[in-house]
Protein backbone atom coordinates (compact mmCIF):
# COMPACT_ATOMS: atom_id res chain seq x y z
CA UNK A 1 0.00 0.00 0.00
CA UNK A 2 1.39 3.24 -1.41
CA UNK A 3 0.00 6.71 -0.13
CA UNK A 4 1.29 10.15 -1.36
CA UNK A 5 1.42 13.08 1.07
CA UNK A 6 1.09 16.20 -1.28
CA UNK A 7 1.47 19.63 0.40
CA UNK A 8 0.58 22.94 -1.90
CA UNK A 9 1.29 26.58 -1.47
CA UNK A 10 3.53 28.09 1.34
CA UNK A 11 3.60 24.86 3.53
CA UNK A 12 7.42 24.56 2.11
CA UNK A 13 7.75 27.74 4.58
CA UNK A 14 6.15 25.70 8.02
CA UNK A 15 8.44 25.95 11.02
CA UNK A 16 9.90 29.00 9.84
CA UNK A 17 7.22 31.31 9.92
CA UNK A 18 3.45 31.42 11.86
CA UNK A 19 4.12 28.21 14.91
CA UNK A 20 1.45 30.24 16.51
CA UNK A 21 -0.71 29.04 13.95
CA UNK A 22 0.81 26.28 11.94
CA UNK A 23 2.99 24.97 15.07
CA UNK A 24 6.84 24.56 14.88
CA UNK A 25 7.57 21.34 12.76
CA UNK A 26 8.97 21.66 9.55
CA UNK A 27 7.83 19.57 6.38
CA UNK A 28 10.63 17.18 6.92
CA UNK A 29 9.75 16.63 10.45
CA UNK A 30 6.04 16.00 9.26
CA UNK A 31 7.66 13.77 6.39
CA UNK A 32 9.81 12.22 9.67
CA UNK A 33 6.25 11.51 11.16
CA UNK A 34 4.37 9.94 8.73
CA UNK A 35 7.23 7.62 7.51
CA UNK A 36 8.01 6.46 10.99
CA UNK A 37 4.08 5.86 10.95
CA UNK A 38 4.48 4.14 7.84
CA UNK A 39 6.48 1.39 8.82
CA UNK A 40 4.51 0.46 12.16
CA UNK A 41 1.56 0.52 9.58
CA UNK A 42 3.04 -1.82 7.00
CA UNK A 43 2.74 0.53 4.32
CA UNK A 44 4.73 3.08 2.32
CA UNK A 45 4.35 7.24 1.87
CA UNK A 46 5.82 9.33 -0.56
CA UNK A 47 6.08 13.15 -0.05
CA UNK A 48 5.47 15.82 -2.46
CA UNK A 49 5.42 20.32 -2.25
CA UNK A 50 4.43 22.69 -5.23
CA UNK A 51 3.48 26.07 -4.49
CA UNK A 52 1.87 25.49 -8.68
CA UNK A 53 -1.86 24.72 -9.30
CA UNK A 54 -0.43 22.84 -11.75
CA UNK A 55 1.90 21.11 -9.96
CA UNK A 56 -0.29 19.63 -8.17
CA UNK A 57 -2.54 18.45 -10.85
CA UNK A 58 0.72 16.56 -12.18
CA UNK A 59 0.82 14.55 -8.65
CA UNK A 60 -2.01 13.65 -8.62
CA UNK A 61 -1.99 12.51 -12.13
CA UNK A 62 1.46 10.56 -11.70
CA UNK A 63 -0.11 9.23 -8.17
CA UNK A 64 -2.13 7.03 -10.25
CA UNK A 65 0.00 4.99 -11.84
CA UNK A 66 1.04 3.58 -8.51
CA UNK A 67 -0.67 5.38 -5.32
CA UNK A 68 -3.67 3.73 -3.26
CA UNK A 69 -4.54 6.69 -1.76
CA UNK A 70 -3.59 10.41 -1.42
CA UNK A 71 -3.47 13.09 2.12
CA UNK A 72 -3.72 16.32 0.58
CA UNK A 73 -2.97 19.68 2.28
CA UNK A 74 -4.01 21.97 -0.48
CA UNK A 75 -3.28 25.26 0.93
CA UNK A 76 -4.90 28.45 -0.10
CA UNK A 77 -5.72 26.25 -3.62
CA UNK A 78 -8.72 24.04 -1.28
CA UNK A 79 -10.59 27.33 -0.97
CA UNK A 80 -10.41 28.93 -5.02
CA UNK A 81 -9.62 25.36 -7.47
CA UNK A 82 -11.73 23.91 -9.52
CA UNK A 83 -8.47 22.25 -11.50
CA UNK A 84 -7.72 20.44 -8.45
CA UNK A 85 -11.15 19.20 -7.38
CA UNK A 86 -11.40 17.81 -11.25
CA UNK A 87 -7.87 16.56 -10.34
CA UNK A 88 -8.84 14.57 -7.10
CA UNK A 89 -12.30 13.13 -8.85
CA UNK A 90 -10.36 12.23 -12.33
CA UNK A 91 -7.20 10.26 -10.78
CA UNK A 92 -10.40 8.13 -8.42
CA UNK A 93 -8.01 7.74 -5.48
CA UNK A 94 -9.51 7.82 -1.90
CA UNK A 95 -8.32 11.39 -0.70
CA UNK A 96 -8.00 12.61 2.54
CA UNK A 97 -8.43 16.85 3.01
CA UNK A 98 -6.19 17.79 5.56
CA UNK A 99 -5.42 21.11 7.58
CA UNK A 100 -3.75 21.90 10.07
CA UNK A 101 -5.47 24.89 11.51
CA UNK A 102 -8.77 24.87 11.75
CA UNK A 103 -10.06 26.19 9.12
CA UNK A 104 -13.81 26.67 9.79
CA UNK A 105 -12.51 29.08 12.99
CA UNK A 106 -10.98 31.45 10.48
CA UNK A 107 -11.33 33.91 7.88
CA UNK A 108 -14.96 33.16 6.03
CA UNK A 109 -13.42 32.52 2.75
CA UNK A 110 -11.49 29.16 4.66
CA UNK A 111 -14.83 28.06 5.42
CA UNK A 112 -15.59 26.50 1.93
CA UNK A 113 -13.32 24.08 0.18
CA UNK A 114 -13.72 23.25 -3.37
CA UNK A 115 -12.26 19.84 -2.98
CA UNK A 116 -14.37 18.17 0.34
CA UNK A 117 -16.62 17.30 -1.82
CA UNK A 118 -14.53 14.70 -4.08
CA UNK A 119 -12.48 13.69 -0.68
CA UNK A 120 -13.22 10.60 1.19
CA UNK A 121 -13.14 12.82 4.66
CA UNK A 122 -11.20 15.94 5.95
CA UNK A 123 -9.34 16.16 9.19
CA UNK A 124 -8.52 19.69 10.39
CA UNK A 125 -7.41 21.70 13.47
CA UNK A 126 -5.28 18.89 14.76
CA UNK A 127 -2.46 21.09 14.49
CA UNK A 128 0.51 19.02 12.25
CA UNK A 129 -0.29 15.95 14.15
CA UNK A 130 -2.87 15.67 11.42
CA UNK A 131 -1.16 14.43 8.87
CA UNK A 132 -0.32 10.96 11.02
CA UNK A 133 -3.94 11.14 12.03
CA UNK A 134 -4.86 11.19 7.92
CA UNK A 135 -2.74 8.36 7.80
CA UNK A 136 -4.19 5.93 10.13
CA UNK A 137 -7.62 6.97 8.48
CA UNK A 138 -6.63 6.24 5.20
CA UNK A 139 -4.85 3.32 6.01
CA UNK A 140 -7.94 1.89 7.94
CA UNK A 141 -10.32 3.04 5.01
CA UNK A 142 -7.65 0.78 2.30
CA UNK A 143 -7.30 -2.08 4.67
CA UNK A 144 -10.94 -2.96 4.33
CA UNK A 145 -11.10 -2.75 0.34
O1 LIG B 1 -4.49 24.94 7.90
C1 LIG B 1 -4.00 24.58 6.84
O2 LIG B 1 -3.31 23.54 6.75
C2 LIG B 1 -4.21 25.41 5.58
O3 LIG B 1 -4.35 24.51 4.48
C3 LIG B 1 -2.96 26.25 5.42
C4 LIG B 1 -3.04 27.24 4.25
C5 LIG B 1 -4.34 28.06 4.33
O4 LIG B 1 -4.44 28.87 3.17
C6 LIG B 1 -5.56 27.18 4.44
O5 LIG B 1 -6.70 28.00 4.55
C7 LIG B 1 -5.46 26.26 5.64
C8 LIG B 1 -1.85 28.20 4.28
C9 LIG B 1 -0.53 27.53 4.29
C10 LIG B 1 0.51 28.55 4.59
O6 LIG B 1 1.57 27.92 5.23
C11 LIG B 1 2.45 28.69 5.91
C12 LIG B 1 3.28 28.03 6.79
C13 LIG B 1 4.18 28.73 7.52
C14 LIG B 1 4.28 30.11 7.38
C15 LIG B 1 3.44 30.76 6.50
C16 LIG B 1 2.53 30.05 5.76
Amino acid sequence: MKILVLNGPNLNLLGEREPEIYGAKTLADIAADCTALAGDLGCEVSFEQSNHEGGLVDALHAARRDHHGVIINAGAYTHSSIALRDAISGVALPTVELHISNTHARDGFRHHSMIAGVCLGVIAGFGTDGYTHALRALHSHLSKR
